[in-house]
């Protein structure tokens, strides 16, 4: 396979003004009648046509009515003998496709009998021949006709236009999407589906049919997806005057989907578990993320429909863009500060797990990357999550007004356009000249640019004598693969000092700063700042609120960090202390090799403190109790020996439910809501703190051979009202090893077992469940064999195998190798019918260089197993190579 570089780019060739589709719709063949208007690009030197396309049978040309000669090349098919000169001209293309016997789920499908589309990013070329790019632009007449009583709902992009009844029971609809689009947005969907509507009024006062369409029997989960679009639709006009532009606008669940959703233009198709949600069947951590995919696909109408990507290495435009969108609408729908800090922690630990090893790992890459084999392949936490944190940068240095104000410029120079990344920074910044990002911009775009985490290591200088402190920073950035020299980022630092002695916020002088919080700009290598009179001894309190996507080094004494941990007026920062002190522990233990406890008495009592707190937030209670997890623990620690963490947490664990039992059990007692079900922060935090409380009394309950407390929990997972408190009293027992968990599992399982996606919950927990003596590999290949298994269907295939794989370190990581067998078997399994989960699945592997022996070598011989297989797909083949290298 050739790999595609981003300096490659040329304008198209051709140009595809208008596209008229005809789908005569059938699961066994369906046959699709491409109508196309296309000219020359003028910029460009005339050459021949050369249209993407994928696994179809051709069965007609014709140019302006008459056929033509064309040519195969691979899977492209080539005119040369096109119309001179720069006028329009039709092209029709004749071909059928398999929809039944299309397992990749890209292009046109059948899940449940019924017809759904995947085109981001390149699936369009699978439904038809096209310039399957993002750059080129077209208008969008679909025709769909099928028969009536199998797919009685048939909906495509845009405005319904005409609809009517066909011979032998078929019958057509015809849509006209007003807007152009690049055809990753083309969707169509077919089948029989029942809807949520509402009718909604604008800001501007234009009238909307808001609709949500589901499965028949699922229309009682359907209330908080519409909910959430409402909410959508309102916080875009609000927070930066962007209205909804069509006048129906529909979301289609369904249960096979390789991707979380799709922002198709008007059309958004979305996997069931970020549509589906009641108070029985989904959880407040379902409810919230359904609340952000919706907002997720709802805010991508503008920043990435309206305004799309000139090439698929400018994704992050769209997509870091859309997920900072999507983070400040989840956060705007907080009414209290303490949630909108929850949410933020919650976002960074996403962040801190997921990308900073992507970013130290073969799969490095920058947020706009320079080369690809497969774009699939790039849908990245780097992409999502870090491009976000380059966008939460840009607005910390322009303002929020500012920001939205270089919003509203790039929209008035580029709506309707395919552009690129520098296209978005030039607009923020010009819209704020006065700004540090207008004077930094060519620096700023490093972030674009360098692939890896810088760290910025601190050090500070107390003069008492003359009231002053100093912070001297520099910054350094890892080589990562093809980069191994870095320029100096630009670092936005929210700085803060907190009293050493007395915990107060000191006030900031000298720094032109007025108030409490200061924020630095490291530029260059090294810089130092100092504070004036600083009255006593503080404890700086750097990258609050997580400013920059940064990994610190400050060498803070426990001390310091159990008084920011108490104090810091910063809620990030306070939870961070806690992560620290965690963390420092837990390395501690491994370097030593101890096995007698691992907390001190005083991170303990900070803890049982925390607990006790009377106004702290049961959310972020929640979140500073909650240990470092496994993965994030390796990734500190230059030697990997996955064993020794599980041990070590879990004995940290242990440590907590035992000592702080009087006090879980007043928090579990605390935190017990009888009124009516509402998934809003305060209730879902306190509903969490009281499952973490079950967890620890049941885990401090195994320990000591008590039976009260696993008795009492499988009574609350009896007697529970909704699934959060269910969920988390299953999980209780299970996590904790109890007896009682395989009859609760059982009641659970049966009284689910036509809810796919709680289904989906009771395999992913099993399969995550704490490792006790090597038992998670053997149950997991017992639910491979379960009658409700099912490995095409990737919600189920993810629930098990990457529960499991990337989910559940301590059971993955075997002395035996029993794991990576297993991972390489399904890598392959997955690969010979949906390369794109298989590929996902085969990033498991990324960090096996920093395993320690025989963990290193045998994960290196899983993978060389996986590389040997001939037939592999570029997907799993770009990501195994990569680790390999
Ligand atoms: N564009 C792919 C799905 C998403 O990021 O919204
Ligand atoms: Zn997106």
């Amino acid at each position: 396979p050739v790999a595609i570089q981003r300096e490659a780019y040329s304008a198209p060739a051709f140009w595809i003004d208008t596209v008229d589709l005809c789908f005569d719709l059938d699961p066994a063949k369906t046959r699709v009648l491409n109508k196309m208007t296309l000219r020359r690009n003028p910029d460009v030197p005339a050459q021949a046509l050369r249209l993407d396309g994928e696994e179809l049978n051709l069965a007609r040309v014709l140019v302006n009515g008459a056929g033509t000669s064309f040519k195969m090349d691979g899977d492209k098919l080539v005119l040369e003998n096109l119309p001179e000169g720069t006028e329009p001209f039709a092209l029709e293309i004749f071909t059928t496709c398999l929809p039944s016997k299309n397992t990749k789920l890209m292009g046109l499908y059948v899940s449940n009998d019924s017809f759904f589309t995947q085109c981001e990013a390149e699936g369009f070329r699978r439904i038809t021949y096209f310039l399957d790019r993002p750059d080129v632009m077209a208008s969008y007449t679909v025709t769909l006709r099928a028969d009536k009583a199998k797919f009685p709902v048939l909906l495509s992009n845009g405005n319904l236009v005409e609809q009517g009844e066909l011979e032998d029971g078929r019958h057509f609809a015809k849509w006209v999407d007003p807007h152009k689009k690049p055809c990753y947005l083309f969707a169509l969907v077919a089948g029989q589906l029942v809807c949520r509507e509402q009718r909604i009024t604008s800001r501007a006062g234009h009238d909307h049919l808001l609709q949500v369409y589901v499965r028949p029997g699922d229309m009682d989960k359907t209330e908080h997806a519409m909910n959430s679009l409402m909410a959508s639709v309102a916080w875009d006009e609000a927070r930066f005057g962007l209205p909804l532009d069509l006048e129906r606008f529909m979301i289609v669940a369904t249960s096979d989907f390789n991707m979380g959703a799709m922002e198709n233009k008007g059309l958004n198709i979305f996997n069931t578990k970020y549509v589906l949600a009641n108070q029985a069947t989904a959880t407040d951590v379902d409810y919230s993320n359904i609340e952000s995919v919706v907002g997720h696909e709802y805010f991508h109408n503008w920043t990435g429909n309206r305004i799309t990507c000139r090439d698929w290495f400018q994704l992050s435009l769209k997509e870091g863009l859309t997920v900072f969108r999507d983070q400040e609408f989840s956060q705007d729908l907080c009414a209290e500060a303490s949630a909108r800090a929850v949410k933020r922690i919650e976002d960074v630990r996403v962040l801190r797990t997921a990308q900073f090893p992507e970013d130290a790992g073969p799969m490095a890459h920058p947020v706009r990357p320079d080369s690809y084999i497969e774009i699939n392949n790039f849908y990245t936490v780097t992409i999502y999550e870090k491009g976000a944190e380059v966008v939460r940068m840009m607005q910390t240095l322009t303002g929020r007004a500012g920001f939205a104000r270089g919003m509203k410029l790039y929209f008035a120079r580029f709506d309707g356009q395919a552009v690129t990344c520098d296209d978005f920074a030039q607009s923020i910044a010009d819209a704020n000249p006065e700004s540090p990002l207008a004077t930094l911009l060519p620096q700023f775009k490093r972030w674009y640019s360098q692939a890896g985490t810088p760290r910025v290591a601190a050090r500070g200088e107390y003069n008492a004598d003359a009231q002053t402190y100093t912070l001297h920073l520099s910054q350094s950035c890892a080589a990562t693969p093809g980069q191994s020299e870095k320029q100096p980022f630009v670092i936005p630092l929210s700085l803060g000092l907190v009293g050493a002695a007395s915990g107060a916020a000191l006030p900031l002088h000298g720094t032109g700063s007025a108030g409490e919080n200061h924020l630095f700009v490291l530029t260059e290598q090294s810089q130092s700042i100092t504070f004036d009179n600083v009255a006593e001894e503080p404890v700086p309190s750097i990258l609050r609120g997580f400013s920059a996507p940064v990994v610190l080094d400050f060498d803070y004494s426990d001390a310091q960090l159990l008084t920011l941990l108490a104090h810091d007026t910063d809620a990030f920062n306070r939870w961070e202390a806690g992560q620290r002190l965690a963390l420092r522990s837990a390395t501690a233990a491994l370097a030593s090799g101890t096995n007698g406890p691992v907390l001190n008495a005083a991170y303990v009592e900070a803890m049982r403190a925390v607990l006790r707190h009377p106004t702290l937030d049961a959310a972020f209670k929640e979140l500073v109790l909650t240990l470092p997890s496994e993965t994030y623990i390796a990734e500190q620690i230059t030697l990997v020996e996955p064993q020794r963490i599980h041990t070590v947490r879990e004995s940290m664990r242990l440590q907590l439910a035992s000592e702080l039992h009087a006090d879980w059990e007043q928090t579990f007692a605390d935190h017990q809501d009888n009124g009516a079900y509402s998934p809003d922060p305060l209730s879902s935090g306190r509903r969490a703190l009281a499952g973490m409380a079950l967890n620890f009394l049941c885990l401090a309950a195994v320990a000591s051979g008590d039976a009260l407390w696993p008795g009492k929990t499988l009574q609350r997972f009896k007697d529970a009202g909704n699934m959060t408190d269910r969920f988390n009293a299953l999980q209780a027992l299970v996590g904790s090893g109890h007896e009682l968990a395989a009859p609760a599992l059982a009641r659970f399982h049966s009284l689910f077992k036509d809810e796919a996606l709680v289904l989906d919950k009771w395999f992913a927990l099993q399969a995550g469940a704490p490792d006790r003596g090597g038992n998670v590999l053997p149950a997991v290949r017992q639910l491979l064999a379960h009658p409700d298994f099912n490995l095409r269907n990737p919600n189920r295939a993810r629930s098990v195998i990457f529960s499991y794989c990337s989910g559940n370190p301590g059971g993955f990581h075997r002395a035996d190798a029993a794991g990576y067998v297993f991972w390489s078997e399904r890598v392959m399994e997955l690969d010979s019918f949906n390369p794109q989960v298989a590929a996902r699945l085969a990033r498991a592997m990324d960090r096996w260089k920093r395993l320690a022996e025989p963990y290193r070598s045998a994960a290196c011989e899983a993978l060389k197993r996986v590389a040997a297989k001939p037939d592999l797909s570029n997907d799993v083949r770009e990501v195994v190579e990569r680790a390999l290298a």
